[in-house]
């Protein structure tokens, strides 16, 4: 269906029919803009933006490009086509017909995870909100801001299903949304990672890597949903979410790019040097690696999981790709995973696969970030130099799973708190990383001028020039 952009919220899910749930969203819309003015990004917002908008949900041509004030940007709900005669495609309903409404006695396990998702997209532009002003390039400000808005859409997404199929609490759930903050002491968003301040733009570039990652690996999964409306919400999310991570991937990349050409010029891998060089020595880039790596491993929730389980048997919350497993109803099917023993080593346990459906995700998760890191150590190594960037262990620095009480070092080596703490900032960011990555970040606002620090992109976007004005400031 095409997008109906008359309307105050454009959709393409027949809003106009259904009056009773148009009022309900258009009650919440203020609130949202209220919400982005204080808490979106800070400054900018009088500005143009050169920014993409929706304008159908198929695979070709869905986007328009064109100069945008934010506050203006047509949010609103998009879902995949449906598919005539979508069955469920793992669990113990395998092979019956999806569901396009919410059966009851799913109603609370769904509306947590819908509720959980949507915590993230505006906590993600909370904290993401002052970057503006230390801008590396317009390129990249543009892409901060394209980034933010489709957040912005995403928790739309979400507000969508809980009003549209969760009655009164779902009204009350889409409220909370913009009641809790990132970072906030009574009331934080929901997930560890979200509430991480993301200050300076080597942790946003880490940031859309890994997390936004992580988005793509959730989406994936709930994209394999038996609630229809869930499944085709996330399916045109997926393709928004691509450029997230072109953001973070082309970022890191081109920091990368930029410490490698000065480290040809001066000869040197020496930090000392390549700091007062004006670029990132690559330690310091593996430890903000280990840093955001190792928060995003959290997010896929604890190794043995009966609420994962629960979900998958219903047929509620899937893998990523489903089909490429082999076994789509694991009905007594189990697996081995590393489990720390009692004496204080790793030993093979067994579990049923359903209760490690995490834990699979966590795996092909960790897989497809590996892509960028061969990719940033062949560059390295292209270069001359004898550096390479590891990712760490699934088990270091874990706050949630099986290895939560568990100390080791990013190799997944165990060591005593002690050592721990001794180490620290050989693992770690350390606070004088974090001053001397601060120290970097000087707003640059001339078009195609790029920071010290940072490369500049191979190409525009949308096949416009790099020194394109991306975002007009006048
Ligand atoms: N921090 O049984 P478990 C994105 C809780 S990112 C704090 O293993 P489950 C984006 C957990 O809630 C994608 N708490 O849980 C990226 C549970 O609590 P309760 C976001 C955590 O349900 C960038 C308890 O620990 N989408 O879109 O199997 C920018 C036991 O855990 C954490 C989703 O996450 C944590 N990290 O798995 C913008 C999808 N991890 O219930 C956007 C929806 C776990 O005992 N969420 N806990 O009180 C889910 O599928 C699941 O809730 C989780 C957890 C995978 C997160
Ligand atoms: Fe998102
Ligand atoms: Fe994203």
């Amino acid at each position: 269906m095409m997008i109906n952009y008359q309307e105050r919220i454009p959709n393409n899910v027949d809003l106009g029919n259904d009056r009773r749930l148009q009022r309900a969203l258009e009650h919440w819309q203020p609130r949202f803009l209220e919400w982005w003015q204080e808490l979106g990004p800070e400054g900018f917002q009088a500005n143009d933006v050169y920014l993409r908008t929706a304008t159908s949900v198929d695979a070709k041509g869905w986007a328009t490009f064109g100069a945008v004030k934010m506050p203006d940007y047509r949010w609103g709900i998009f879902l995949a086509d449906q598919q005539e005669g979508r069955t469920i495609g793992f669990g113990d309903e395998f092979g019956k017909p999806v569901w396009q409404q919410v059966p009851g006695e799913y109603r609370s396990i769904l509306r947590r995870l819908i509720v959980t998702q949507g915590d993230t997209e505006p906590a993600s532009v909370e904290q993401q909100r002052l970057l503006g002003q230390t801008c590396p390039s317009l390129f990249d400000l543009r892409n901060l801001f394209q980034v933010n808005v489709e957040e912005g859409r995403h928790l739309w997404a979400m507000v969508y299903l809980l009003h549209a199929y969760f009655g009164r609490d779902g009204r009350e759930e889409a409220e909370d949304l913009l009641m809790r903050h990132s970072g906030s002491e009574d009331n934080p968003r929901i997930l560890g990672t979200f509430n991480e301040p993301i200050s300076e733009w080597l942790s946003f570039f880490m940031f859309t890597y890994f997390t936004d990652r992580d988005g793509k690996y959730q989406l994936k999964c709930l994209a394999e949903s038996s609630f229809d409306p869930l499944a085709r919400t996330c399916q045109f999310m997926l393709t928004e979410e691509a450029h997230h991570m072109y953001v973070g991937e082309t970022g890191i990349t081109r920091i990368f790019k930029r410490t490698l050409e000065k480290m040809v010029e001066l000869k040197s891998d020496d930090p000392v040097i390549l700091r007062k060089a004006g670029v990132i020595d690559l330690p310091t880039l593996q430890r903000y690696v280990n840093y955001w790596f190792s928060s995003c491993m959290d997010l896929f929730g604890a190794e043995i999981s009966s609420n994962a389980a629960i979900s998958f048997a219903n047929g509620i919350k899937g893998r990523p790709d489903e089909r490429v497993f082999e076994d789509h109803v694991e009905r007594d099917t189990s697996l081995e995973i590393e489990m720390p023993d009692e004496a204080g080593s790793v030993r093979m346990g067994e579990i049923t696969v359903r209760s490690a459906i995490n834990e699979q995700v966590r795996t092909a998760y960790i897989k497809d970030c590996m892509v960028g890191v061969t990719r940033w150590n062949r560059l390295i190594k292209k270069a001359g130099f004898d550096f390479t960037i590891e990712l760490p262990s699934s088990r270091f620095r874990r706050q949630i799973g099986l290895w939560a009480d568990v100390i080791t070092d990013p190799k997944g080596a165990f060591i005593s708190a002690e050592e721990y703490e001794r180490r620290r900032d050989e693992f770690l960011p350390s606070d004088s990383d974090r001053a001397f990555i601060h120290s970097l970040m000087q707003q640059v606002i001339e078009p195609g001028k790029m920071a010290g620090w940072i490369a500049a992109p191979d190409r525009g976007i949308n096949n416009m020039p790099v020194d394109y004005e991306y975002v007009n400031l006048k």
